[in-house]
């Protein structure tokens, strides 16, 4: 292309954007890529390294003052963004014995996967749920919640949030309770009861957009897994991989976010896979690796390690391996752009 020509076209491209109008010839490519472009970094937390700085944040500051004490799990690529993923936000919460996160509620959806810890409670919409390593609890949009811790140990846990996509499409709303703590209005293990013994009350109908299952304990979690290692030979791109379900309808447990757990068999790897959605890990139990881009991240109990969408990884179990993944997968189904390759 002449350079006249070139000068001609910049010259109309400055006159139409006093109209707000640009060319979209220039952005085409960008705009409708031909595959994802690589949002973030892989990156890996190691437990051993942060959790003397989530540790040291008590010192810094109550749970009251802070709201929520939590240290964000920010991509080093996305600096600023509180974002893990391009969709996601993670975090590691501390609550100290005697300490309450005061009760709030919000648009954003939230789950809890608990590290480490024992005598804490997270109550939800009513209810107040014991806090154990290895459990997977929900907080849906819009209910209120607060945390207490009645033992007598620090308790940690990882949270994850869509507040990035929430972000997206600034429509979010909070509100702060009158009292520090929400009224409780139900047993503890009343949904567990209700929903989650594969028996469902008769007539019940579905109001939530979330499994009426608010936890899932690790104990049943960790049975299931270990049934099924023993029963048969793990899929070679996945291992023994779960999606936790809503029993009403069978899809994922919640709205926004999605949540599955696996078990890899020690000295097992996995053959590449890849999807579209980024997803963050957390080693519940055992010991490998996460292969990535000419990389190894280790992967030892309560590491955290994100993977951003469409890079194809591969996983190493050196002792028999438990790893919790959440990505937006299911938001991604629901809009039809999910898209995943075994390799
Ligand atoms: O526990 O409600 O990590 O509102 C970020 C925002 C946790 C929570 C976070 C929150 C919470």
């Amino acid at each position: 292309m002449s350079a006249a020509i070139q000068q001609e076209r910049e010259a109309f491209y400055q006159r139409a954007d006093t109209q707000a109008l640009a060319p979209l010839w220039t952005r085409l490519k960008s705009l409708v890529p031909q595959a994802p472009a690589t949002v973030g970094v892989p990156h890996r937390w190691g437990y051993d390294e942060v959790r003397h700085y989530v540790m040291e944040s008590a010192q810094h500051i109550s749970a009251k003052e802070a709201e929520r004490r939590v240290m964000i799990l920010e991509n080093p690529a996305l600096k600023g963004s509180s974002q893990i993923t391009h969709s996601l936000y993670a975090g590691l919460q501390l609550l100290m014995p005697g300490e309450i996160a005061p009760a709030h509620r919000h648009t954003q959806s939230a789950l809890r996967f608990i590290v480490e810890g024992s005598g804490a409670y997270t109550a939800v919409d009513g209810e107040k749920t014991m806090m154990t390593p290895g459990d997977f609890v929900i907080t849906p949009s819009w209910t209120w919640h607060h945390h207490g811790n009645d033992g007598d140990q620090p308790m940690v846990w990882l949270d994850c949030l869509d507040i990035p996509m929430a972000m997206f499409f600034n429509s979010t709303f909070r509100e702060d309770h009158r009292a520090d703590e929400a009224a409780i209005t139900r047993p503890t293990g009343d949904a567990l009861a209700r929903y989650g013994q594969g028996l469902l009350p008769v007539g019940h109908i579905k109001t939530s957009l979330n499994s009426p299952v608010f936890n899932y304990p690790y104990a049943r979690t960790r049975e299931a897994l270990a049934a099924l290692a023993k029963a048969g030979a793990p899929d070679p791109h996945h291992g023994y991989l779960l999606r936790y379900v809503n029993p009403l309808d069978g899809g994922w447990a919640m709205p926004t976010i999605s949540t599955m757990i696996r078990l890899l068999p020690t000295g097992s790897e996995t053959k590449p896979y890849r999807s579209t959605d980024g997803a963050v890990f957390i080693v519940v139990e055992g010991e490998g690796e996460l292969h990535v881009n000419d990389r190894r991240l280790a992967l030892k109990p309560h590491d955290v390690v994100t993977v951003p969408g469409w890079l194809p990884y591969t996983l190493h179990a050196t002792h028999e391996l438990v790893l919790f993944q959440v990505s937006d997968r299911v938001a991604q189904e629901k809009l039809g752009f999910f898209r995943e390759a075994c390799l």
